[in-house]
């Protein structure tokens, strides 16, 4: 299969989505169904990296029901921080973006009812990027390991201290942007994986964006499989170093 987008791009919503997925088959269409159900002005961008599964033939059912879910195929897994640009590119590319970009696991550790706190944190802040924080008083973390906590705490802390972040979490990927930030920053985002993360934070810092945490209660996902590999970790890891000797 090659490069793909399926359905109506000539979106105009006052919010887009971008879920990337990999195997995600058992959430994909009760997600779809829980964001629709908002009843937000919201678009919806999935981008599949022809997963095994069949998740992308779900999605394609499910915008029989939807006009405003979009499905961008990619022929092989190609990562989570080049999903996350390629589905911001596509957005900062229709006639009419979204003011607001979401970007969101799709596995069900970020609750889509959050997604309203977070826009109206946005909105209230005016800021680069709302973080969904499982660090912040109120936000927790539900159902993982200690040695995944320890991972996650770990990777928070070697970002904030060798960046000089004043953010408590800075890995979280539930975050709402502005437009006006990612038109900016698009430009600057080259990382393959999880280190996406790190780099936006990096670029809003850089370009003199405010970012703001709101809680979240992150659930460790009950359906599907984990992606988060050794070679995530690594890629991780050199985009930190690079950043600290770039800086
Ligand atoms: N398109 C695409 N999506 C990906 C890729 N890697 C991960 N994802 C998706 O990105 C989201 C986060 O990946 P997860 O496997 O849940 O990683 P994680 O949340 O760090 O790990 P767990 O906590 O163990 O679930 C999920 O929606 C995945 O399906 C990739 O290479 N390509
Ligand atoms: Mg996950």
């Amino acid at each position: 299969m090659s490069y793909q987008l399926i359905g109506n791009s000539d979106l105009n919503a006052e919010v887009g989505v971008i879920l990337p997925t990999y195997g995600e088959a058992d959430n994909i269409a009760r997600l779809i169904d829980d964001i629709e159900n908002l009843k937000l002005d919201v678009s919806i961008l999935v981008i599949d990296d022809s997963s095994p599964d069949g998740t992308a033939e779900i999605v394609q059912q499910q915008q029989t029901k939807y006009p405003h879910v979009m499905l961008y195929s990619r022929p092989k897994k190609t990562g989570l921080g080049t999903a996350i640009t390629d589905g911001v590119k596509i957005y900062l590319s229709t006639q009419q973006p979204p003011k607001y970009v979401f970007t969101m696991d799709a596995d069900y550790s970020h609750n889509p009812k959050d997604i309203p706190q977070l826009l109206s944190t946005m909105k209230e802040c005016d800021c680069g990027i709302v973080i969904g924080s499982r660090y912040v008083e109120g936000g927790k973390i539900t159902g993982w390991p200690f040695s995944r906590k320890v991972i996650s705490k770990t990777a928070n802390y070697i970002a904030r201290a060798s960046l000089g972040l004043k953010l408590k979490d800075c890995t979280s990927g539930f975050r709402c942007y502005s437009t006006k930030f990612l038109n900016e920053a698009i430009g600057s985002l080259h990382s393959q994986t999880y280190e996406i993360q790190i780099e936006t934070v990096r670029q809003a810092t850089l370009k003199k964006f405010n970012v703001k945490e709101t809680p979240i209660v992150f659930v460790n996902r009950k359906r599907g499989k984990s992606k988060l590999s050794s070679t995530e970790i690594k890629s991780f890891l050199s985009y930190t170093m690079k950043a600290v000797w770039r800086s």
